[in-house]
């Protein structure tokens, strides 16, 4: 097997036999992605078996296969957050050609090498490049609308979504609630369920089960649903100082590092995609530290920061939470262009009204008193004041312990059992 570096962290090869992969773990290699479909012709391990060889030896393994008949951006896109991992990593399809594909396609959207370069290069990897560049061409414009599908869970007020590309069969689910009695104590996975068996009906696959922030007033489902679907997780990148702030006030000793948690912790612009349709992080900081925005094609999941023009804003009294920073984040998604879809994360349905969670920019900006009506001093000044009058949410001192792990339980005790604690005169009652 002839091995091709490409910079420090990535090379390339054509497929692995099984007597390889002692050599690859003792090269340093510590995640392998296989972007041949099993199907393809020839004499070859499956990713099944691969995969056991690969896990066997503590090497992480992904199955990314393609061809350009089937090659969406969420692919190449897909590889790059695998590499964002850190690991030394090798990729293969049937030469390696194939996998250096990926990586340059990535390059050249991202505009980091021009097409002459892309050319040079796609031969020093023995890539087609009149191939990859006339899929490049026939997916430079990405798809413009988003199909959205919102899921109310009445118990919380909560929105969860799937957005998706139905062309490209592709998913992405947003905010994802865990069901928890808290008279009981019970977990469960009814909305989950729910959210799952939608999209398999649709059959789609699902890209990406994301987090806008650590929520405070419910459970969430990402890393159960990410499990369950093989899709990535991703929450913003400001998660490990909200992790930090809770760590110590539940007196933690340890917390998985949330690289670990999550598959992304996203910066502000970063870019993926759900099949075809580009998605952009907007960082959101207000609600909570780590609150993002999902920029995606038409539409915006902007969660605890504006709710409907008739209920005004989330509030910026949670720790880490700022209303300053709140309203900063406002005015960022009141740029956006005003026929932007905006879809929030919890509609309290004020005097019962049926429950809603679509606006647009230019609805909040016309209609939402919170900013209609004020500049950034009287909103301030009249969040504080209206956040002082705010119990905590009910499930809070229980639901951040799970949230800064992705919606994992603390270990088990002795026992087999999961508990969750709460810190007794931490807050003003
Ligand atoms: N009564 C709810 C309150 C939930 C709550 O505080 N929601 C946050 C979003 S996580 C918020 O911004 N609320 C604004 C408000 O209630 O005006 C509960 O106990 O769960
Ligand atoms: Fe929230």
């Amino acid at each position: 097997m002839r091995i091709r570096t490409y910079h420090h962290q990535l090379s390339f090869s054509g497929a692995p036999a099984a007597s390889d992969f002692a050599t690859l773990h003792q090269q340093g290699y510590r995640l392998i992605v296989n972007n041949r479909p099993d199907e393809e012709p020839g004499e070859h391990l499956s990713h099944q078996q691969e995969k056991t060889l690969a896990e066997g030896m503590g090497i992480d393994y992904v199955y990314l296969p393609y061809t350009f008949d089937t090659l969406t951006w969420e692919t190449v896109y897909t590889f790059h957050y695998l590499l964002r991992r850190g690991k030394k990593t090798l990729a293969h399809c049937r030469s390696g050609a194939r996998s250096a594909c990926l990586a340059l396609l990535h390059a050249l959207r991202e505009g980091r090498i021009d097409e002459a370069r892309f050319r040079s290069q796609c031969e020093e990897y023995g890539a087609d490049a009149d191939k990859a560049l006339s899929w490049y061409r026939r997916h430079q414009s990405v798809q413009s609308h988003a199909q959205v599908h919102a899921f109310y869970e009445p118990e919380s007020g909560s929105l969860q979504y799937v957005v998706a590309d139905p062309e490209a069969r592709r998913c992405a689910i947003i905010d994802p609630v865990l069901d928890f009695d808290r008279r009981s104590g019970t977990v469960s996975h009814q909305q989950a369920h729910t959210i799952l068996s939608f999209i398999r009906q649709q059959g789609w696959g699902v890209a990406w089960v994301l987090d806008t922030h650590p929520h405070a007033d419910h459970f969430s489902a990402a890393t159960w649903l990410a499990q369950k679907t093989g899709a990535l997780s991703g929450i913003g990148e400001k998660i490990t100082a909200v992790q930090g702030l809770w760590q110590d006030i539940y007196n933690l000793k340890e917390l998985p590092p949330a690289e670990t948690v999550w598959d992304a912790l996203f910066a502000d612009g970063d870019v993926f995609f759900i099949g075809n349709l580009r998605a952009e992080v907007l960082l959101s900081p207000g609600h909570t530290l780590a609150s993002v925005t999902y920029h995606i094609a038409d539409a915006a999941f902007i969660h605890d920061t504006f709710f409907m023009p008739d209920s005004g804003t989330a509030r910026a009294d949670f720790p880490g939470g700022n209303a300053e920073a709140l309203w900063d984040s406002l005015q960022r998604i009141l740029s956006l262009p005003a026929d932007t879809r905006l879809f929030t994360g919890h509609d309290y349905r004020p005097a019962g009204r049926e429950a809603r969670w679509e606006s647009t920019v230019r609805e909040q900006r016309e209609n939402n008193p919170w900013v209609a009506n004020m500049d950034k001093a009287q909103f301030i000044a009249q969040r504080k004041q209206r956040d002082a009058t705010l119990p905590h949410p009910e499930l809070m001192l229980m639901a951040l312990q799970v949230n800064i792990r992705g919606g994992v339980l603390p270990d088990c005790e002795d026992d087999g059992r999961h508990y969750l604690k709460i810190p007794v005169n931490r807050f003003k009652g």
